[in-house]
C-alpha cells in the first residue's frame, strides 16, 4: 500500500518535494537553505503558519546541533510534517449498533464524491457490509446515471428520483429502503456545491435535517471531499461545510495527478475533522488509508531511493 502511494504521489514530489530533496542534498545546512525549504513549503501549500513552524523547529533543530547532515534533515523535515498530520488519522468506523449506518458525501463540483462513493462501496464490501447507495445529486442530469454505474460495478441497490426532485426527499425515502431491506450503510451522494453558495449550503443542512427525522443520529459521518489540487482553499471549503453541516471526516482525491497536496498539513489546525481515505487515481482500488507517517515519507522521500 505505502509503495503505491509513493508511485501515484510522484508528480506532486517531483514538482515539490523532490525538490526539497534536491535543493537539501549535499548542501551545508545554514539560514539560507532553511530560506529555500521555506519556500519550497509555501510553493506546496503547506499554508504560512504551519509552514513557519515547521521552520522554526528545523531552526532550532540546527541550533542545537541535532541535525548533523542533509539526510537528518532530511528526516527532520518528514518527522515535523508527519507530526503535523497526526491528529488526522482515523479511519472510518462503521458502528454496527446504528443500522443503517449512514455516510453523507458532501463537496464542491467534480471533487470525486461520487467515484469515492464507487470506491468506498467496495472498500465496505471487503468487510462484510452490505450498501445502499442515495442519488441524492438531482442536480445533474446524468449524476443519477453514474451513480447506477458505480452501483451496478459493485452490486448494490441505487435509490433515487429523476432529476430536478427535491434532494433531501430523495435521501428520505432512501434511508426508509435501506432500514426496510436492513442493510449495514446507506451512501448518500449529493451534488456538488460551492461553499459560498448559501442557498446550496442550506439545502444540505436540509437534507441532513431530514435524514435526522428518520434517526436521530443520521447522518452517522458527515464525508467532505475534497481535490488535492485545491491548495489553501481546502482549509476555506472544509470551515464552510463544516460550518454547514458538520464535517467529521475528508477524503482528499487525485493526489495521483498534479495536486500538491501540502495543504493536508495545515488541515489538523484547522478543524477537528480525520482524513479517512486519499484517493489515487479513477478506479474503484484507488483508495488509500491515510497514515500521517507514511504520507510524510511519501511526499520528502525521493523518487530514486
Ligand atoms: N485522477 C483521479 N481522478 C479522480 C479521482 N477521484 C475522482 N476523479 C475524477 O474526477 C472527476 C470528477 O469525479 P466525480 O466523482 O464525478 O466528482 P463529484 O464530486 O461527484 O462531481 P459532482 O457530482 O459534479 O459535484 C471524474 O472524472 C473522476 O474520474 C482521483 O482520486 N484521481
Ligand atoms: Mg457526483
Amino acid at each position: 500500500m505505502f509503495s503505491k502511494l509513493r508511485e501515484k504521489l510522484s508528480k506532486t514530489r517531483r514538482q515539490l518535494f523532490d525538490g526539497i530533496a534536491d535543493i537539501v542534498v549535499g548542501r551545508e545546512i545554514n539560514d539560507e537553505l532553511l530560506e529555500e525549504i521555506e519556500t519550497r513549503l509555501l510553493m506546496a501549500d503547506v499554508g504560512v503558519n504551519t509552514t513557519q513552524e515547521i521552520i522554526d523547529d528545523l531552526t532550532d533543530a540546527v541550533s542545537r546541533e541535532a541535525l548533523k547532515d542533509s539526510n537528518q534533515l532530511m528526516l527532520e523535515l518528514e518527522n515535523l510534517l508527519a507530526e503535523k498530520m497526526v491528529m488526522l488519522e482515523g479511519e472510518l468506523q462503521v458502528d454496527t449498533s446504528q443500522k443503517p449506518y449512514v455516510i453523507m458525501m458532501v463537496g464542491v463540483n467534480g471533487a470525486g464524491k461520487t467515484t469515492t462513493i464507487g470506491k468506498l462501496t467496495k472498500w465496505l464490501q471487503a468487510q462484510g457490509k452490505t450498501i445502499m447507495l442515495s442519488a441524492a445529486d438531482t442536480f445533474r442530469a446524468a449524476a443519477v446515471e453514474q451513480l447506477k454505474v458505480w452501483g451496478e460495478r459493485n452490486g448494490v441497490d441505487v435509490v433515487g428520483q429523476p432529476t430536478g426532485s427535491d434532494p433531501a426527499a430523495v435521501a428520505y425515502d432512501a434511508l426508509q429502503a435501506a432500514k426496510a431491506k436492513g442493510h449495514d450503510v446507506l451512501i448518500v451522494d449529493t451534488a456538488g456545491r460551492l461553499h459560498t453558495q448559501d442557498n446550496l449550503m442550506a439545502e444540505l443542512a436540509k437534507i441532513k435535517k431530514v435524514l435526522g427525522k428518520l434517526d436521530a443520529n443520521a447522518p452517522h459521518e458527515v464525508l467532505l471531499v475534497i481535490d488535492g489540487s485545491t491548495g489553501q482553499n481546502a482549509i476555506l471549503q472544509a470551515k464552510h461545510f463544516h460550518q454547514a453541516v458538520g464535517v467529521n471526516g475528508v477524503v482528499i482525491t487525485k493526489l495521483d495527478g498534479s495536486a500538491k497536496g501540502g495543504a493536508i498539513v495545515s488541515l489538523a489546525e484547522s478543524l477537528p475533522v480525520k482524513l479517512r481515505f486519499v484517493g489515487v487515481g479513477e478506479k474503484v482500488d484507488d483508495i488509500e488509508i491515510f497514515s500521517a507517517k507514511e504520507y510524510a515519507k511519501a511526499l520528502v522521500i525521493s523518487d530514486n531511493e
